[in-house]
């Protein structure tokens, strides 16, 4: 096989390529992970499938709040996505002022340090996303109109709420579970910000409620805090999330 100078198969030898390995049976998820690109799964989302785009907001992009590095560069590839999916749902971290999840509401604590809450143990962080607020709005670029729903979460100034299904105390629900079944939405597709957090703790959860979930990998990015990243990805192939591209749907 003829590689470019990167040492990556050219457009036209990854679509043979590509071909080749579905005539022989072989899915992306099956490759090493170095490999996944040449192969595409050809994902059409049909009348039962919702992308899910969580917290694409300016407090998570670069000059907000609690800014993931490139969190920007999600933007144009949601909106690729965006125009591929009939059902687009958005999630917004909407918290009050003097939340929980703020190491300013509790005494001689820092950003990033950790707290025992009720409900386990709680990395605090900057205040972000006060309801309300510019830094909480969704960011401008975001550019799907069709979208249906905004659903937001960590509205309780008690308990942080990194899923949008159920709360950190593990037992408040959002609602969002008895949308997507009332509305027969049961392919989901994950994609924004932060990959080790709100779209982690969402895919578990999606998982968790039965169904069938793939985080779209280049449409997210992490805040990476001790290497947790790399956990996020493992918790979430355990729970049986596939772990797809933006290339993969057609
Ligand atoms: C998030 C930390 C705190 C997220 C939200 O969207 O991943 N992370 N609040
Ligand atoms: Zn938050």
């Amino acid at each position: 096989m003829k590689l470019m100078n990167d040492g990556k198969a050219g457009p036209a030898v990854a679509k043979s390529r590509r071909r080749f390995l579905q005539m022989a049976g072989v899915a992306a998820a099956s490759l090493p992970l170095g490999m996944r690109h040449l192969a595409a799964a050809n994902i059409e989302p049909g009348a039962d499938a919702v992308l899910l785009v969580i917290d694409v907001q300016n407090c998570f992009l670069p000059g907000g709040t609690l800014p993931v590095s490139d969190g920007d560069q999600v933007i144009p590839i949601i909106n690729e996505l965006g125009r591929k999916f009939d059902n687009v749902v958005f999630t917004q971290d909407w918290h009050t002022p003097g939340h929980a999840s703020f190491a300013s509401s509790h005494q001689e604590k820092q950003p990033f340090e950790t707290i025992e809450m009720p409900y386990g143990t709680q990395v605090l962080w900057p205040d972000h996303c006060v309801q309300g607020s510019t830094d909480a709005q969704l960011a401008d670029g975001l550019d799907i109109p069709h979208a249906q729903l905004i659903i937001r979460k960590g509205y309780h100034s008690e308990v942080d709420s990194y899923s949008t299904f159920v709360e950190a105390d593990g037992s408040t629900k959002t609602g969002l579970t008895g949308y997507l079944q009332e509305r027969g939405l049961s392919k989901v597709y994950v994609c924004g910000l932060a990959t080790d957090f709100c779209v982690s703790w969402s895919a578990q959860d999606a998982a968790a409620a039965g169904l069938s979930v793939s985080v779209v990998e280049d449409a997210c990015r992490g805040i990476d805090l001790d290497g947790s990243v790399a956990a996020a990805w493992k918790a979430m192939t355990d729970a049986g999330v596939a772990r797809i591209r933006s290339s993969d749907i057609v």
